[in-house]
């Protein structure tokens, strides 16, 4: 059997359970549409509802409706309009379709009568929204759904890698791109070249950083000024890729020259490595994000910029000024995908602990969970203001690496029982 008819068996069991759960006989999910920007007729890059993403395998489908109900092939209305202004491509005969029912629709007074679907969920924005409130993404439904996504179908894991691949291809065309001098902007674009996408198929935003940049946790500019070969000192960037609406999350940071810096940047990756062998079925997730605190306080502690051991600097709460962001979250249809706070199908959610309010993920990890390990360490004037003076951190070094910003480094894993693969290597 196909790894894409696997996928929708498996996910034909979930919805058929979860709507069991909630009460209901059957399910629309909608695609969503362009939603045009305040008195103009133009609409920001629209996101497919990542619900209907999960079941339909083409991207930019928009205005199109998924019907499930449990024990029937699902229904798909695809909306494919007369249109002389747009291109309309033929998306019914694709090889995912012959395991729907596919009904190409040119308009909205296609779609079935929805009043005559007894007892049925919505799932999708509610620009549309035919059934009562009550019945639109109903949080029941929805919970049930989103735990059931935690864990990937191999098709989905596939996909991911497919994702990790091309973005690998962008990682490598900017990193040649920094070795030349090119600009922030100049690297972007290099990025974008190689893995042949447009901007709007990007995941998120690239996060391009030069120098001090990287210090800037989502830094969203892309500056057009070259910098001098004498002053460039470090690149970070974090850039996805998209396949088949799944998504790729990996960060990258190089130096300029050799020296301290490259050496964090080298110890630093040894230890994300290790981190992400850890990433096993059963692995505590909160557990795991201490522990790249106390790595990321091994290598301040080995660059000189703390005074004090690794674990003192955990335990007072000092690595979180260099560290303040989460070790990663799930990765699937959607960059931070759902559920990183909840831990069963009624949808109890566990919070993260109090010192670590940023973190994504509090599970335990799970068989088949694709999820980011992302250390980092930062010089964020912003942050280190507050505990200026500190007696544990050597200021001149830390006066030493703040042109350099910091470095985070970021890899997409699949967890397994015993072990783990990492797909961005
Ligand atoms: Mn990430």
């Amino acid at each position: 059997m196909g790894l894409f008819q696997n996928h929708i068996e498996h996910i034909s069991t979930i919805t058929t359970a979860a709507l069991k759960h909630a009460g209901y006989d059957g399910v629309y999910i909608y695609s969503g549409h362009p939603v045009n920007n305040f008195l103009d007729d133009m609409a920001p890059p629209h996101s497919i509802n990542p619900h209907f993403k999960w079941w339909v395998p083409v991207p930019d489908v928009v205005s199109s409706i998924l019907h499930y109900i449990p024990g029937q092939k699902p229904t798909v209305y695809l909306n494919q309009p007369a249109d002389f202004w747009h291109k309309v491509i033929d998306n019914s005969q694709g090889k995912w379709a012959k395991y729907f029912n596919v009904k190409v629709i040119g308009h909205y007074s296609e779609l079935p009568d929805f009043k005559q679907s007894d007892n049925h969920a919505w799932i999708g924005s509610t620009e549309l929204q035919p059934l009562a409130a009550e019945h639109t993404n109903p949080e029941k439904l929805l919970n049930y759904l989103h735990f059931g996504r935690i864990q990937k179908t191999n098709y989905e894991i596939h996909c991911i890698g497919e994702a990790n691949k091309l973005a690998l291809q962008g990682h490598a065309a900017a990193a040649s791109a920094f070795r030349n001098g090119m600009s922030e902007y100049e690297i972007h674009m290099a990025y974008l070249q190689a893995c042949e996408h447009n901007e709007h198929q990007m995941p998120y935003g690239n996060i391009v950083a030069l120098n001090e940049n990287p210090s800037v946790l989502h830094y969203q500019y892309q500056s057009r000024e070259r910098i001098a070969p004498a002053d460039l000192k470090s690149f970070l960037i974090d850039a996805g890729a998209t396949y088949k609406g799944y998504a790729a999350d990996i960060t990258r940071t190089y130096a300029y020259g050799d020296g301290l810096f490259a050496q964090m940047i080298q110890s630093l990756d040894a230890k994300q490595q290790t981190l992400c062998k850890k990433a096993v079925v059963g692995q505590d997730y909160v557990e795991l994000h201490r522990q790249a605190h106390v790595n990321i306080s091994e290598v301040l502690k080995e660059a000189g910029v703390f005074t004090c051991t690794a674990e003192a600097a955990v335990e007072s709460g000092l690595s979180q000024t260099f560290f303040p962001h989460g070790l990663g979250h799930y990765l699937g249809l959607q960059v931070h995908d759902v559920s990183g706070h909840i831990i069963d199908h009624n949808g109890t959610v566990k919070s993260p602990p109090e010192a670590y309010p940023f973190l994504r993920l509090t599970d335990t990890l799970r068989e088949n969970a694709v999820i980011t390990i992302e250390p980092g360490l930062y010089f964020i004037p912003m942050l280190m203001q507050e505990i200026a003076g500190h007696k544990d951190v050597n200021w001149d070094k830390v006066e030493e690496l703040v042109p350099y910003g910091g470095i985070r480094i970021e890899d997409n894993v699949v967890v397994k029982t015993g072990n783990s693969i990492n797909l961005s290597r």
